[in-house]
């Protein structure tokens, strides 16, 4: 894999074909957000090449991410806090919404803004020593980070009120149960099954990525009546194109993978 970008010494960017893993490295403070590391993701983003079809997020050390950088935070007044919560919505809701699929790989603490950030992907792979929380709660603050939008959307909104309230944390299992993660994979295993995923991700078809990032959300969220007409727009979109056409007429021949094979 070869060096991408400049970016903050507490970020490593690496680029391999299809695929790019921008990695958290600041193991020494849990990986915690500062804002330069916030600015980093946001910069990384926002310049990937464009051969790039698939992203991990992984990161150095035990912890996926601790959250918030908490050193940085006690200087902000009010309006300053508004203004930081914002910058963190648009970095977040660029890895969300934005053209590529992105797998984050969990370990250890997945906590506040570090669940925040991985509630902004797209797949999760977590290794059984990920746990979640949401220490906001005993620190006196509330997410910022866009959680109480993507992480309802996970595990509802009972389940977010009980870890804020009390403290709650999940570990891996029952993170997966409850759908923070959708893989659970031994401890040291979760950046080569991710690069799997990703390999496998950024072989699909341009429109099938496509679909599943911009319009399935908006499917999602619409009202039936909208979103089956929408869901009728995309599926004519993609079968029109000469790459469906293609892979059709592979596996008719025999040629392509069967839905049963792994
Ligand atoms: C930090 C941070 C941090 C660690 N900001 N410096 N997030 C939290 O409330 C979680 C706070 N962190 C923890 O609960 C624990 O650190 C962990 C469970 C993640 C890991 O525990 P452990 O025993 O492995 O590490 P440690 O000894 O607690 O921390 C190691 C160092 O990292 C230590 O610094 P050092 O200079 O004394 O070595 C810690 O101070 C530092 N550190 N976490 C700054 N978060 C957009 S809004 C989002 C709102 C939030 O995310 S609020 C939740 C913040």
């Amino acid at each position: 894999m070869s060096n991408q970008l400049e970016l903050p010494g507490t970020l490593r960017a690496e680029i391999a074909g299809p695929v790019a893993v921008l990695t958290l490295a600041r193991p020494d403070k849990r990986n915690a957000l500062s804002d330069e590391t916030i600015l980093g993701i946001e910069q990384f983003f926002r310049t990937l090449d464009p051969q790039v079809r698939a992203v991990v997020i992984d990161a150095d050390g035990d912890h996926f991410c601790a959250g918030l950088d908490l050193a940085e935070m006690t200087e902000h007044d009010t309006l300053a806090g508004v203004a930081h919560s914002r910058m963190w919505h648009r970095v977040f809701d660029l890895i969300e919404n934005g053209s590529v699929p992105v797998i984050a790989v969990l370990k250890g603490a997945v906590v506040g803004g570090g669940l925040e950030l991985a509630t902004s992907a797209h797949i999760r792979v977590a290794e059984e020593s990920a746990f979640y929380a949401l220490p906001e709660g005993q620190r006196g603050l509330f997410t910022g980070g866009g959680g109480s939008v993507r992480v309802p959307r996970l595990v509802g909104v009972a389940a977010m009120a009980d870890m804020m309230l009390t403290g709650r944390r999940y570990d891996a299992a029952q993170g997966a149960a409850m759908g923070f993660s959708q893989y659970v994979v031994p401890a040291g295993a979760g950046r080569r099954k991710a690069l799997e995923l990703a390999e496998r991700v950024a072989g699909n078809a341009p429109q099938t990525n496509f679909a599943v990032l911009q319009v399935l959300p908006r499917i999602a969220r619409s009202n039936p009546a909208e979103g089956f007409m929408m869901e009728a727009l995309m599926a004519a979109i993609a079968q029109g194109t000469d790459d469906a056409k293609f892979r059709m007429r592979e596996f008719l021949a025999g040629r392509a993978r069967k839905a049963s094979d792994q």
